[in-house]
């Protein structure tokens, strides 16, 4: 089994029960166990135009999927969320990022892991740091040292 840790963000059609719905479907994904989740978070939008706020929290789980399966499953639950790729950044029912795989590095070209943004974003790691104050990205930095050096984005705890 690997520890791995999703992203989860919406921002239509009631974000926060999109993410409470797509829990419930991590939690019955075959070979995995979701173990924790992070509280939800409103943050306000990264990405074109006007959008509404984004509901964001980080869930933690164990699968004996491999990267690939773990990337289809995920995508066809965003699928079942009526998920529409059009613009980039652009506003979405449910996003759901791998943002770590154990402590593997992978790049290929459907799967970049670590999540190439999420030292970026308070959004992904202020909910990680609630789950693992303690974490190591695998290329050795830690999660404290980025939550200092992330920019600013207005962030509340729901
Ligand atoms: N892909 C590559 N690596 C991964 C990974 N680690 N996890 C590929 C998931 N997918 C990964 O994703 C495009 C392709 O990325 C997939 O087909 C997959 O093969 P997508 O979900 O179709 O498109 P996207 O999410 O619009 O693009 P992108 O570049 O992944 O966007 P981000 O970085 O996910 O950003 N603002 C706030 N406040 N909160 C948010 O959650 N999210 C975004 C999306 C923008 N602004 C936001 C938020
Ligand atoms: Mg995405």
């Amino acid at each position: 089994m690997t520890r791995c840790f999703i992203g989860l963000g919406s921002n239509l059609e009631n974000p926060a029960g999109q993410l409470r719905s797509a829990l419930d479907d991590i939690h019955a994904l075959p070979r995995t166990t979701l173990e924790n989740c992070s509280s939800f978070y409103t943050s306000a939008p990264i990405g074109p135009g006007e959008q509404p706020d984004y509901v964001n929290a980080v869930a933690q789980l164990e699968t004996a999927l491999a990267p690939n399966e773990l990337l289809d499953a995920l995508q066809a639950i965003e699928q079942r969320h009526g998920r529409e790729r059009s613009v980039r950044w652009g506003a979405r029912t449910l996003d759901l990022d791998i943002l770590l795989f154990g402590s593997e590095i992978i790049d290929t070209t459907r799967l970049t892991v670590p999540h190439p943004r999420m030292a970026e974003r308070n959004f992904v790691l202020e909910p990680l740091a609630e789950l693992t104050p303690e974490l190591q990205l695998p290329d050795g930095r830690d999660l404290a040292t980025l939550l200092r050096q992330c920019p600013p984005n207005r962030l509340h705890k729901l």
